[in-house]
């Protein structure tokens, strides 16, 4: 897979005309994956709010003036309990999500038994914990974690207006000690912050340059929420409010950039229309998040997905993504899909 893609090479796909870019996003989805097939994925926030850094986004920062509650770890017998009704609604993948900088070492016990738990339930398991150290990676990794999600949200320019209590390199850092532990990167980020075309550029270069593509790259559109500083920031001006076609050029040309790679339509889907997410599915977006909340913002719900994936023709994915399909049996991914 080329990871040598330069700046001015994503420039010329944003700015292809729809139909082309689309064309060529749904030629490419259709190489690397089985069309139609979207996985399922469900959040739980097992340790919300009070967070020590000041993402611009997030009402867990503790410098959010919200009204969300925060609250401790959750002990691990709830969160077993939260992902077997999961996987009875037929999600595929459970992802915990802490709002932490980082994991302190007296914590990793029991999120080891967290993922332990959630494998023996035969689901994929994901967790979202902050920045690791190479040891912490490596604990997961001898728990059984399937993926870690650690975004690096937008462009390294725009990076710094976002967050400034950890840096664009920090991010990297844990993303190669995921690496190096053997777990499948979950890395992406938001659009809608008030970016630049040149700062989604960048973002997805980012993200199509490094050493391995991530095997999973949530598109997040950003969920306004009041009392955070890009939440006000929109709420005073609407027009900086991201463009539909525009989320969905970002979403192709991720596609087109990470062939093999989930995409993953992620927050936003709520006050998102239906068509606006079809055409996500058509730009190669093959990965949602389900049920009625994300981690504490709201979410469409498994009902209105069962309508709209019967309005389109999509059904749950089974079995394993063709990424890990292919790592796992030790063949090139285009054979991998010409056998099927
Ligand atoms: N604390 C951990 C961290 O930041 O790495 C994990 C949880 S954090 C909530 C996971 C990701 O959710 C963030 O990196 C960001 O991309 C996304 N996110 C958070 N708040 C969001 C919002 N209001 N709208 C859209 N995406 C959001
Ligand atoms: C990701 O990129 N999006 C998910 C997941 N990774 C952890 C989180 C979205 C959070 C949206 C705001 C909230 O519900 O708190
Ligand atoms: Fe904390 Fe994560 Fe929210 Fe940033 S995105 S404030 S690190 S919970």
């Amino acid at each position: 897979m080329r990871t040598d893609w330069t700046r001015a090479e994503i420039a010329d796909l944003f700015d292809l005309p729809f139909d082309d870019l689309m064309f060529q996003a749904q030629t490419v989805h259709r190489a690397h994956h089985r069309s139609g097939e979207v996985q399922l994925c469900t959040l739980l926030s097992i340790k919300t709010g009070g967070c020590p850094e000041d993402c611009g986004y997030c009402n867990q920062s503790a410098s959010a003036e919200t009204d969300l509650k925060a609250s401790k770890l959750m002990d691990v017998r709830s969160v077993l309990q939260s992902a077997a009704q999961a996987k009875d609604a037929g999600s595929q993948r459970f992802c915990m999500g802490a709002a932490w900088r980082n994991p302190k070492d007296k914590d990793m016990p029991a999120i080891v038994e967290m993922v332990k738990g959630v494998r023996q339930m035969g689901m994929e398991t994901c967790m979202t914990l902050g920045m690791l150290t190479p040891k912490q990676a490596e604990q997961l990794a001898d728990a059984g974690l399937d993926y870690y999600n650690h975004n690096i949200d937008t462009s390294p320019e725009k990076y710094g207006e976002v967050i400034t209590t950890r840096t664009f390199q920090d991010r990297l850092d844990t993303l190669e000690n995921v690496r190096e532990a053997g777990i499948n990167v979950c890395c992406g980020g938001i659009v809608g912050m008030g970016e630049t075309r040149g700062d989604r550029v960048g973002f997805v270069h980012a993200l199509a340059t490094l050493p391995r593509h991530p095997e999973s790259v949530p598109v997040n559109a950003l969920v306004p929420v009041k009392g955070t500083v890009l939440g006000d920031m929109l709420a005073d001006t609407p027009l900086a409010q991201i463009d539909d076609i525009e989320f969905v050029r970002t979403v192709a040309v991720a596609r087109i950039t990470m062939p093999m790679s989930m995409v993953r339509l992620s927050a936003g889907r709520e006050s998102m229309s239906e068509a606006t997410q079809a055409l996500c599915f058509m730009a190669g977006a093959n990965s949602i998040f389900t049920g009625d909340k994300l981690l504490t913002t709201g979410n469409r719900g498994d009902s209105a997905d069962a309508v709209l994936f019967a309005k389109l023709g999509l059904k749950a994915m089974e079995g394993e993504e063709p990424a890990r399909a292919a790592k796992a049996c030790g063949v090139a991914h285009e054979h991998a899909v010409a056998a099927e």
